[in-house]
């Protein structure tokens, strides 16, 4: 199985930097993708610096393959004198052919898969103190759509209408059509093939 991947973003009105993050990391020799989209709590610069003090640690960790929820707890320690993240961290296995996902806070997903694919993040911030944080694992079909966003967009959009473009023109239309400007806003869509 192919993973095709796209994201896109906006910068919250009257901002300069984005406080929200992507990190992608696709390890060929295990068919391992290791994908984090993260909210820095509010916006502005100091939304920025909480998300990429999340995205240096997750590209630090990726080769340790900690299960998602340690590597979430971790997180909280390296991140804790930042303002903290709402952040989904996924692995996508090519050759297994599953996703395995654990989040915090208000980063969604929405799917149309052949088999359900509905995770639910944990309430809270990582870089406070977390409770315990659930994994989730679902089997992957080809022509599955996953979208991952941030909160400045709207969940309100039918995945359905853009079953059939490509990841970077659903991530388009999702943030045109749903983006809020008042919050940063991103939004990554993947394409099992
Ligand atoms: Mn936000």
């Amino acid at each position: 199985m192919k993973f095709n991947i796209a994201y896109e973003q906006t910068i919250c009105r009257g901002e300069t930097i984005c406080g929200d993050a992507v990190a992608v990391c696709e390890d060929e020799a295990s068919g391992i993708t290791h994908i984090a989209v993260i909210d820095g709590l509010g916006h502005g610069p100091a939304a920025n610096v909480a998300a990429m003090a999340f995205v240096d640690f997750f590209n630090n960790e990726v080769s340790a393959n900690l299960p998602l929820p340690d590597l979430l707890q971790k997180a909280t320690g390296v991140i804790a004198r930042t303002r903290g993240v709402a952040a989904s961290v996924m692995r996508l296995y090519a050759h297994e052919q599953i996703i395995k996902y654990a989040g915090v806070g208000n980063v969604e997903m929405s799917a149309l898969s052949a088999t359900p694919i509905r995770p639910i993040s944990k309430p809270g911030i990582v870089g406070r103190r977390l409770g315990r944080i659930v994994a989730f694992e679902y089997p992957l079909h080809s022509g599955d759509v996953l979208t991952v966003f941030t909160d400045g967009i709207s969940s309100r959009f039918k995945l359905e209408s853009f079953r059939d473009l490509n990841p970077k023109q659903i991530c388009r239309e999702i943030l045109s059509g749903w983006g809020k400007n008042h919050d940063d806003a991103t939004v990554l869509a993947i394409r099992c093939e």
